[in-house]
């Protein structure tokens, strides 16, 4: 057998926008709307300055059906540079662009697509490689594909590529679940799994590796995000992740514990995106969320602290840009009001934390649900306006620091 490498990449979603910059309007539209196309362009330099033998892509390459045939021409164009340097690409379809969801197409005969109805093999005979994988062919998929997939050829170099939520991913739809023992026990060398969009490798013998995807598009999607790299040497595999994101997501959280002003504060979180942003060398969108306890809550608390904050970004001045994509106060002033304050805010602030504890469910009347159900599908998982607590406290310090 030869040796070889490889690039394992998944979750394009190309042409998706990035989410949450809206509200800054310093953020170029074209970078919002560009970034997955350049990330995916990016990816394509790799392979050829590395001159990789093959590329895989495990699905998600589209967020949905195209906008427009543009999408997929720019898709084309990027894989017809990865044949004219004599690279073949396998890809399967996803849950996202599974076969009757993209209604609109191109012909593509530089690009190896696996069929979706039954799992097959190509095999470079070459490089001594099979490559055995399966599309979705609906939305919808919950068997386990891997079951299916073909027992592993006898004296190659085995990859199974698969779109699977594996197991245990419960902020990651159900897609084609699979079992992480058994895919193990499958005989093959490498798993190449795709939708999972942050990188994890689940096992290194085989290796079974979820490469994240190219490009984070929300706050949910923070740290760095590319491709996989992996070389073959006498059959002894080595991976690396390549970065690839041509924007990062960050959740820059600043303790203020102890700050004595506004300025000190507004000074430690200057200080926090820049180190963030020095670590990410490339432009950042952050959220900033204030937490500890300090003097500077109530002028914190009051107007104006997205703008204090995104001024202090912009005078960081530096080669690479940074956008707010939210701020979150979550300070404490100094003094425990509630308790020990004997009049009549004390006692208002009192009852908002009774109903903070334990908020009753038509406290609005059957709005707040309905909104909450639409925030679901909209936020990322853990997003604080999902929690009526925190919407509370917060509404409840708002309160405090222009009555107090
Ligand atoms: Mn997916």
């Amino acid at each position: 057998m030869a040796n070889f490498r490889f690039l394992h990449a998944a979750d394009l979603h190309l042409d998706s926008p990035l989410r949450g910059l809206e509200a800054d309007p310093s953020a170029p539209a074209e970078v919002i709307r560009g970034a997955t196309r350049r990330a995916l362009g990016g990816m394509v330099d790799l392979a050829v300055e590395e001159k990789v033998d093959f590329v895989l892509i495990a699905g998600d390459i589209y967020d949905g059906d195209w906008p427009d045939f543009g999408t997929g021409l720019y898709f084309s164009n990027q894989m017809r540079r990865l044949h004219q340097a004599a690279i073949p690409v396998f890809t399967i379809r996803g849950n996202h662009d599974a076969a009757n969801k993209v209604t609109r197409s191109l012909r593509m005969p530089h690009v190896i697509t696996f069929d979706h109805d039954a799992a097959h093999t190509h095999r470079l005979d070459a490089l001594g490689v099979a490559i055995h994988g399966q599309s979705f062919a609906d939305q919808a998929m919950p068997d386990d594909l891997s079951r299916a997939y073909p027992r592993p050829v006898d004296g190659l170099f085995n990859i199974g590529l698969l779109h699977t939520s594996a197991e245990g991913y419960a902020a990651h739809a159900r897609y084609a679940p699979c079992e992480l023992p058994r895919l193990k026990a499958h005989g093959y060398d490498y798993w190449a799994l795709g939708h999972v969009h942050e990188r994890q490798e689940l096992s290194k013998d085989p290796w079974i590796v979820f490469p994240g995807n190219l490009q984070g598009r929300h706050i949910g999607e923070t740290g760095p995000k590319g491709a996989t790299l992996v070389t073959v040497t006498d059959r002894a595999v080595s991976v690396e992740h390549r970065v690839l994101d041509v924007l990062r997501w960050a959740h820059v959280r600043v303790d203020l514990t102890g700050a004595a002003d506004e300025a000190e504060a507004l000074v430690r979180v200057q200080s926090a995106l820049g180190q963030e942003r020095d670590i990410a060398a490339r432009p950042l969108a952050a959220r900033v969320t204030l937490t500890g306890t300090t003097q500077a809550h109530a002028a914190l608390a009051a107007e104006g602290l997205r703008e204090k904050i995104l001024n202090e970004a912009q005078n960081l001045g530096g080669d690479h840009l940074l956008w707010l994509e939210a701020v979150k106060l979550d300070t404490k002033p100094p003094r425990a009001t509630d308790q020990t304050r004997p009049d009549n805010l004390g006692r208002l602030l009192t009852e908002i934390d009774a109903i903070a504890a334990d908020p009753p469910a038509d406290l609005l009347g059957d709005w707040p649900a309905l909104l909450l159900n639409k925030l679901r599908e909209a936020l990322p998982e853990g997003h604080p306006l999902l929690n009526p607590a925190s919407i509370i406290e917060q509404a409840k310090r708002k309160l405090e620091a222009e009555l107090g």
